[in-house]
């Protein structure tokens, strides 16, 4: 009997999950199919130079899921069910003050961590979990009937945390447990038939319809599904032709002439869903829930933390702008900052230290008879250093709060007065069950040992220094 290996699972994981999502949210289907065709289009258009972020195979297999989970416990369990997928915590996100309305979760993503995983399919899923503790959002009694109600319900059966736990330890499964496996988890990402208790519900969702969302009900669910898109204006543009009222705006960096950073964002708004509810008077009536709705995205190059910095100063550059007129595009004015402060091209993001490459070798244009160590920015000047992007695999706090909010009906109520609990990421280490890993390791890595390779393949040595330039923090 054939052996499935993690990949192999993981891409199966995402394809099942695809599958069973279109059926519960029919415009998820569109939004693929809106993709697909933008991706061909763009293929057809720019040719190899498509590609250069990621395979047309990898790009038009990947998704990015979202879940909300209540508890220490529902985290760590799992953590335990993407682990057999072979995907870890990476990158702690906490969105309970980036944005306005009230937004009570923390996060992380589990993803793929080896480049060679990642290409072979990166399939992600952005987990937030409710922040019972935080008395802003929760009072005591509310933090001990929520505590009660997580504590009793079950997202995921004891046959599939231990089919999970083989998987992670094995690197796979048989064929017939890999299957299982599937149904099991793919079941546990599904919408609830179970009748929503109907004043409970409302209740939590007067302090946030997220907190509604994930102690209301009596299970978990894929939130949204996210396809990538090589061109996400015309995807854009491509939804509003065919009737679906987008959100707004693009959330994240602007469209410009020069290099794709980080990543660009956007959603179709929450669709009315059919729920069952169960009254105070026993009834059980129809009614409508608006939670989930459709994303997709653009992902570009991972900035090193200086190019971040570069970042986070022209995004706030773009608020400032925008504060002084109300009839300014954000996008639009976003474009100037870009052009103001952002290198062109890539190998300028190379030389100045502020994205992540691997670079390929190439020895005739090596300069000639070096007199001992040279610098890697001299090594891109003259060619012998071909800089190939790292793509950005994680998330961005405020968009992620963008997207939560352009979703969210009300503000929601938050309590200022009272203590925020604290959360950082060594906590959610210690939540989850295993390191949560920081991004920006995990990329530095990755371009440290292609110098390595590069030193090597070049037969020279290459200076410290230019390490230095290319770290800076
Ligand atoms: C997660 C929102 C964050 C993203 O792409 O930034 C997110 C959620 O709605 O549960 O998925
Ligand atoms: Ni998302």
């Amino acid at each position: 009997m054939s052996f499935k290996s993690q990949w192999e699972m993981r891409a199966a994981f995402a394809q099942s999950l695809s599958t069973m999502y279109g059926t519960e949210v029919p415009a998820y289907n569109t939004l693929v199919e809106v993709s697909t065709e933008v991706n061909q289009e763009h293929l057809r258009r720019h040719g190899a130079d498509a590609e250069r972020l990621g395979s047309i195979g990898r790009v038009t297999a990947e998704r990015h899921g979202a879940i909300r989970v209540g508890s220490d416990r529902e985290m760590s369990q799992v953590a335990r069910v993407f682990a057999a997928f072979g995907m870890h915590p990476v990158g702690f996100y906490d969105l309970r003050d980036a944005a306005s309305s009230a937004v009570p979760v923390v996060s992380t993503a589990f993803r793929p961590i080896d480049a060679d995983q990642l290409a072979k399919n990166p399939f992600r899923v952005f987990t937030s979990m409710l922040a019972v503790e935080d008395q802003r959002f929760f009072d005591g009694a509310l933090q001990r009937e929520l505590a009660d109600f997580f504590a009793h319900r079950e997202l995921f059966v004891p046959e599939l945390l231990e089919l999970a736990d083989r998987a992670a330890a094995g690197g796979g499964l048989p064929e017939t447990e890999a299957d299982r496996l599937l149904e099991l988890a793919t079941g546990a990402f599904e919408l609830s038939a179970e009748p929503v208790d109907h004043d409970w519900y409302r209740r939590l969702e007067a302090i946030s319809a997220v907190a509604s969302d994930i102690g209301g009900v009596a299970s978990t669910h894929i939130n949204h599904l996210t396809p990538r898109v090589l061109d996400i204006d015309a995807l854009y543009s491509g939804m509003e032709d065919r009737g679906i009222t987008m959100i707004d705006e693009i959330q994240g960096p602007p469209r410009w002439d020069g290099p794709d950073v980080l990543l660009r964002q956007t959603s179709f708004k929450a669709l009315g869903e059919k729920r069952l509810f169960r009254h105070a008077d026993g009834s059980v009536q129809p009614g409508e829930l608006r939670v989930r709705f459709g994303e997709v995205e653009a992902r570009g190059i991972a900035l090193t933390p200086a190019g971040r910095d570069v970042y986070d100063r022209m995004v706030a550059e773009v608020d400032s702008r925008l504060a002084t007129d109300p009839d300014l595009v954000r996008q639009d004015v976003a474009k100037g900052v870009w052009e103001e402060h952002l290198p062109r091209t890539e190998a300028e993001l190379a030389a100045r230290g502020l994205a992540y490459f691997t670079f390929a070798p190439r020895p005739e244009a090596l300069p000639e008879a070096p007199s001992g160590p040279i610098t890697l920015a001299e090594l891109i000047a003259s060619g012998a250093a071909v800089p190939e992007p790292v793509v950005y695999e994680d998330f961005l706090p405020r968009s992620a709060a963008g997207i939560f909010q352009s979703n969210l009906t009300d503000e929601g109520s938050k309590n200022d007065a009272e203590q925020a609990a604290a959360y950082d990421i060594d906590r959610m280490s210690r939540i989850v069950g295993r390191e949560v890993l920081d991004p920006n390791g995990l990329y530095q890595a990755q371009q440290d040992a292609s110098v390595v390779e590069l030193a090597k393949a070049l037969q020279i040595e290459i200076a410290p220094a230019s390490s230095a330039a290319i770290h800076t923090r």
